[in-house]
């Protein structure tokens, strides 16, 4: 009886804390989790308990069965913090369980590339290079963030050349859905002539999005033009005052403007939008993936920009971690 009634103590100032994330080290004799917090199903516990779920977390007999167990990516938000899959061991910004994945292929104007130097390593499952690949509802299903290369439409696809071909109705159509479930799409531009935006523009039309065909955003004296303007109070652009563009296309159509430039005219350089339970962000260059613009500038925030990125079009509740304290 007095058992009972520490439990129930404790249960109650639980719930009048309002929070039902609790000390993972916190047992309550393996009660195996009441009806409310049933959920997640990790208490193995003596079994009296009306909570269920997939027992995931090895119940310890008698003793503190009733604990949470320790976030791992299985889709399960384990450690009930409100977060599925809420990892990153190594404390580097990006969540160990995201599955990223890139369409086309990476430009060959700058050195190195984000995708496969400083994103390795960084999640568990790293990055993968779709490449021309058939986009189908199977395919995308298997990714939360995917950034789109060099697509564009051209004889022969691979560096230097794009996709090789134009993305269908079809292929359109599952990225929108795949977006629209709560996919994170980014796009950027740069890698050729302007045509290279035609394919490109094709995969952003259902969400009323596209790039300009006039070349702008050139570099200035043999360095990258910096972009200063920046949406103020937004994910996106948050820690981050400058990044470097170099002969990219402006970004034109609806949501929210991130970035744009002012020293020749007025041009958009980002812009974000929010689709169904899925995002959008257009990046109007392709410089950013350039190790170049992380060792030759101290004076921009690229990491910053990559982390903001992938946090932001990461699906809400899912994945999502702190970010570093860095510039
Ligand atoms: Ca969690
Ligand atoms: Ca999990
Ligand atoms: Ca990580």
């Amino acid at each position: 009886m007095k058992t009972f009634r520490l439990a129930a103590l404790v249960l109650i100032s639980l719930s009048l804390a309002g929070c039902s994330c609790g000390d993972p080290n916190v047992g309550i004799d393996g009660d195996g989790g009441s009806s409310k917090d049933g959920g997640a199903g990790n208490g193995g516990g003596n079994g009296a308990g009306t909570g269920g779920g997939s027992a995931t977390g090895a119940g310890t007999g008698g003793s503190g069965g009733g604990g949470l167990s320790a976030e791992v990516c299985d889709g399960v938000d384990n450690d009930q913090n409100g977060i599925i899959d809420d990892v990153d061991v190594a404390g580097d910004g990006v969540c160990d369980c995201l599955k990223i994945a890139t369409l086309g292929y990476a430009g060959q104007w700058g050195n190195g590339s984000v995708f496969s130097s400083w994103l390795n390593g960084k999640s568990q499952a790293g990055v993968a290079a779709l490449a021309a690949q058939t986009l189908t509802p199977a395919l995308l299903s298997q990714y939360d963030v995917i950034v789109v290369q060099d697509v564009r439409e051209s004889a022969s696809s691979g560096v230097g050349n794009g996709l090789g071909r134009a993305y269908t109705t079809a292929e359109v159509d599952a990225l929108k859905a795949w977006v629209g479930s709560g996919g994170g799409v980014m796009t950027l531009i740069g890698y050729g002539a302007s045509t290279e935006i035609v394919n490109v523009n094709r995969l952003l039309a259902p969400y009323g999005l596209q790039y300009g065909n006039m070349q702008v955003l050139g570099a200035i004296g043999g360095s990258t033009r910096p972009i200063t303007q920046w949406a103020p109070m937004h994910p996106l652009s948050d820690s981050v005052t400058r990044v470097g563009t170099d002969n990219g296309y402006a970004v034109q159509g609806g949501g929210t403007r991130i970035a744009w430039d002012m020293q020749s005219g007025n041009v958009d350089v980002a812009r974000a939008l929010e689709y169904q339970s899925g995002r959008v962000y257009v990046w109007g260059d392709e410089w950013i993936t350039y190790d170049s613009e992380w060792s030759a500038h101290t004076d921009y925030q690229v990491e910053r920009f990559w982390l903001n990125s992938l946090k932001w079009l990461t699906a809400v509740g899912r994945c999502q971690v702190e970010l570093p304290d860095i510039n």
